[in-house]
């Protein structure tokens, strides 16, 4: 095998964002834009003898194409061997287990995940560490700052390697061995839940639907709903992977995920509904007619975790993304169990995760996920869920009602603006930072703003500080609004505005008017739509 050095020129942009590097194809297809990044993630780290790196991703167009150049570089760099899933899919999940299971050095993940797919869309690429999670921040600057001064990288030349056909390729010292990317993830699964009442519960009358919205989810929701939980064929909706995703947005949410959301309110006859998006990480649990959000799911699921086989010893502790709901607060209250606060972005779990101190974690972003794997995981949500319905025998919509007689509720809502000018968003993030000041102790109608801050995290485990994340403001009573900026958009700039009123055991419940009032109140403080000239959010959640 001959190893070629080339030289190559920085580009500007290779920023790694919430969730790895994001952007259109078209710049992904730039000459040495894939490889420059690849070789400094493979300089940000060292590479042992015999390393392993994990390969794999969403399906997505150009996917191929990557892998068939990270696959070289790998070879070039040192690697020993490299284990890509067949025809070079590995959702999100499944691949943060094969790197634990193979004892990986790290895991190159090709995914956007809910970013619509296509030559004229989105591509993404983003790196694991050993523990199968996201690299934490330490490491996304380091390949940042390699970005920024590369003058070479190393390939080798050999033909491209055969993804399509399990097995394996010897290339001298190095390997390529190309993996089943259903069957380990599937075992894991099996290990965790309670197959046999599962399987009980979908051979009774119980109707469920999975949508996985064209995308990696399909041959996955195939293999465990269907082959082994014994569920019919029909209820897989869209689970044919396709490079475009059906030219569609899989982001499960009640806007793109229609045809779920048809078959969930059209008729009483389906009972369980859940939607993956592109990379199989994120969820999206409905009832018939009742949609959960995601912060109340991870409420539930912890609240109700020890039927579940995998967590029948009970919970470590918990954590949730502060724009998350503190739906899950209020069980860690009453299990006894700590509750972390952390940014947004599971990377930010890692650590609590591998010192043991929580045991679940979530986002409000439809993103659940335990200590099985380091990254969230849908259809380990979606078993959760139905394992729960089994042991319960109730309804979803019964369980969450109940949840909320029990524990109280919290109301939610996103507002998300995309594809806003960069100025004009950044003016509207000045814009409220330049009143923290001001704000506390001021009054919107009955809201009295306690505390106004930008949030920021000390990791409680190796003491690292992540500023920025995000301007609370929290009134009296616990209500709050957040604003972020999203860094996982490829066009102009994503605002987010979450909005959460709190009821207590017993408090009259009005979650839409105390929502409108507090959605007033955030216009009135950033001028978000004042300044963009948009009348509305893009989606709301
Ligand atoms: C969004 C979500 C965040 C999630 C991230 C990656 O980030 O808000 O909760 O962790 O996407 O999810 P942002 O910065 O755009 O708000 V995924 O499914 O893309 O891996
Ligand atoms: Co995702």
């Amino acid at each position: 095998m001959t190893i070629q050095t080339r030289s190559t020129q920085p580009f500007s942009d290779q920023k790694p964002g919430t969730s790895g590097l994001r952007k259109k194809v078209s710049v992904f297809q730039q000459a040495n834009y894939l490889e420059n990044f690849v070789q400094s993630i493979f300089d940000s780290i060292e590479i042992t003898p015999n390393a392993v790196l994990t390969l794999g991703g969403d399906g997505r167009y150009y996917n191929k194409t990557a892998i068939q150049i990270i696959i070289k570089m790998a070879a070039a760099n040192g690697f020993a061997r490299v284990l890509v899933g067949q025809n070079g899919i590995l959702s999100t999940p499944a691949a943060s287990h094969i790197i634990r299971k193979y004892k990986s050095l790290g895991g190159i993940i090709l995914s956007a995940s809910h970013n619509p797919a296509g030559p004229t869309e989105d591509f993404g690429i983003k790196y694991n560490t050993p523990n199968g999670g996201p690299a934490p921040e330490k490491i996304t600057e380091a390949i940042f700052e390699k970005s920024k001064t590369i003058a070479q990288y190393k390939i080798a030349s050999f033909s491209d390697v055969d993804i399509e056909k399990m097995g394996v390729t010897h290339l001298e010292n190095f390997t390529v061995e190309v993996i089943d990317p259903v069957t380990d993830y599937a075992d894991l699964m099996a290990s965790m839940f309670d197959f046999a009442a599962i399987k009980t519960l979908l051979q009774s009358r119980f109707q469920l639907k999975f949508d996985a919205m064209y995308a990696v989810t399909g041959p996955y929701a195939k293999e465990i709903l269907v082959n082994r939980l014994g569920a019919p064929q029909s209820c897989l909706m869209n689970c044919e992977v396709s490079e475009t995703f059906g030219g569609g947005h899989p982001d499960p949410n009640l806007i793109y995920a229609h045809d779920l959301v048809q078959a969930l309110y059209a008729t009483k006859a389906v009972d369980f509904g859940a939607a993956s998006d592109g990379d199989g990480d994120r969820n999206m649990i409905l009832g018939n007619g009742f949609f959960v959000t995601p912060s109340d799911s991870l409420a539930v699921i912890a609240a109700n975790a020890t039927l579940i086989p995998a967590y029948k010893q009970g919970l470590a502790g918990v954590a949730r993304s502060m724009p998350t709901s503190s739906a899950v607060d209020r069980v860690a209250k009453k299990l006894n169990i700590p509750c972390y606060e952390t940014p947004t972005g599971w990377k930010f779990f890692g650590n609590l995760m591998d010192a043991g101190a929580v045991t679940l974690c979530g986002e409000e972003s439809f993103g659940t996920g335990s200590n099985h794997v380091r990254e969230k995981d849908g259809l380990w949500a979606v078993l959760c869920w139905l394992n729960i319905i089994a042991a319960k025998k109730m309804s979803v919509e019964e369980i969450v009602n109940n949840h909320w007689l029990e524990y109280g509720r919290n109301a939610y809502m996103r507002h998300d603006y995309e594809a806003v000018p960069t100025e004009i968003a950044n003016g509207v993030m000045a814009h409220v930072k330049a009143q923290f000041a001001t704000l506390p102790n001021q009054k919107f109608g009955k809201y009295a703003v306690k505390i106004v801050d930008d949030f920021s995290y000390t990791d409680p485990i190796d003491g690292s500080v992540s500023t920025g994340q995000g301007v609370r403001i929290l009134f009296e009573g616990g209500s709050r609004i957040v604003f972020r900026l999203s860094g996982t958009g490829t066009e102009g700039a994503t605002v987010r505005q979450y909005f959460e009123a709190i009821y207590d055991i017993g408090d009259p419940v009005d979650t839409l008017e105390e929502i409108a009032n507090l959605i007033e109140i955030a216009e009135e403080i950033c001028e978000l739509k004042q300044r963009s000239g948009r009348t509305a959010p893009t989606v709301i959640t």
